[in-house]
């Protein structure tokens, strides 16, 4: 069956897209710190700097072109560094300087250094004010371009550390620690998001409450550290159950919303029921050696196709139908029709 994606997946899932697109695409690139590009036309030069570039421990790129320097510039695991030479066919080194500068898809930073064997003051400027790093003139002396890579290389490692800390930050701010499943801000944010899409697409938006029965006495009778083991399995098990597009958040300490774009009345009440079964026909292991069996209400509601109405509205539904489980014995689903008169 499909899950739903929680944010620790969309990491795996950009791995493997780069995973994947490096099998489809020559040149082959390494997504290593220490890949390097180097396009020159002279095939000559090529050589000689990837024989140098591959004894100091670099995976060398080769390209012969500015076009292709540039393609290979854009992808997601491009090398960080590149040595560019200025005059190439296509675009020159500086021309890809300028595009990559441009370029706002990538967040990481490419270190370039331009190679020219002109030395005219003016085309050097020129190609610094294209966004190049540095630059050496040819023939240069292999010592020299050794010294100049240390910068590119400390610059590129200080770029991929502040990008790693930016997106553990981000993952913090969005996802709940303990289940992996959004936190409350941000499955508040989707909920806002979901429903204007409805809206405008004219499509129903389903949504769920649902609430572990009796969670304190599971505390009680086994601690709380079973009780956050159980949460996750809860968690697990919700994600298991849901499509890719739903979205499923922890609102509390033991309850859940869950966000499911395009369903009506019927597929949501399926929907609750589905997780609910799935929640209580099998029994979740503790963590120390004991295995329970829980239960859960949900309440359900779902906006119909084109009508509006605010997050607070479909939650306060949500909630009253999820109230009146709990209120009929528990271990159950209800739903609240969304009342188009009252939206
Ligand atoms: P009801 O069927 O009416 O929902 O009963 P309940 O016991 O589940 O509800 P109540 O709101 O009285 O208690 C919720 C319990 O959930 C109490 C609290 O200790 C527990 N809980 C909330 N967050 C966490 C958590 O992060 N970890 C653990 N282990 N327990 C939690
Ligand atoms: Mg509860
Ligand atoms: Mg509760």
């Amino acid at each position: 069956m499909i899950r739903a994606l929680t944010p620790a997946d969309i990491g795996n899932v950009q791995t493997l897209m780069t995973a994947s697109a490096d099998k489809l695409n020559a040149p082959r690139l390494c997504s290593s710190d220490n890949s390097i590009l180097v396009a020159d036309d002279s095939l000559v030069s090529r050589r000689l700097l990837e024989a140098v570039l591959r004894k100091w421990g670099f995976d060398v790129v080769l390209v012969s072109s500015g076009t292709e320097a540039w393609q290979v510039l854009q992808r997601e695991d491009a090398p960080k560094l590149a040595i560019l030479d200025w005059m190439m066919p296509g675009l020159s080194g500086p021309e890809v300087c300028s595009l990559v500068r441009e370029n706002r898809a990538s967040a990481a930073y490419t270190y370039i250094i331009l190679l020219t064997s002109r030395n005219e003051k003016e085309d050097l400027i020129a190609g610094m004010e294209a966004g190049a790093d540095d630059y050496l003139v040819k023939p240069f002396d292999n010592n020299e371009l050794k010294v100049r890579l240390g910068p590119g290389r400390r610059i590129v490692e200080l770029q991929s550390q502040l990008l790693a800390a930016q997106e553990a930050l981000r993952v913090q701010a969005t996802q709940d620690s303990l289940t992996g499943l959004w936190n409350r801000p941000t499955i508040h944010e989707i909920l806002a998001r979901e429903l204007s899409r409805s809206v405008r697409e004219e499509i129903p938006l389903g949504i769920i409450m649902g609430d572990l029965d009796h969670f304190k006495d599971v505390n009680d009778t086994h601690g709380h550290q079973a009780g956050d083991h159980v949460l996750r399995e809860v968690a697990q098990r919700m994600g298991n159950s849901i499509r890719v597009y739903d979205a499923a958040g922890r609102y509390g300490g033991e309850e859940f919303l869950l966000i499911l774009p395009g369903c009506d009345e019927e597929s949501t009440l399926q929907t609750a029921e589905r997780i609910r079964t799935q929640l209580t026909q099998f029994p979740i292991e503790t963590g120390e050696g004991e295995s329970l069996t829980i239960t859960a209400s949900f309440g359900g509601t779902a906006l119909p196709r084109g009508v509006e109405t605010s997050p607070e509205t479909l939650i306060k539904l949500a909630d009253t139908a999820l109230y009146r489980a709990k209120q009929a014995g528990r271990n159950r689903s209800e739903f609240k029709p969304f009342n188009v008169a009252v939206s």
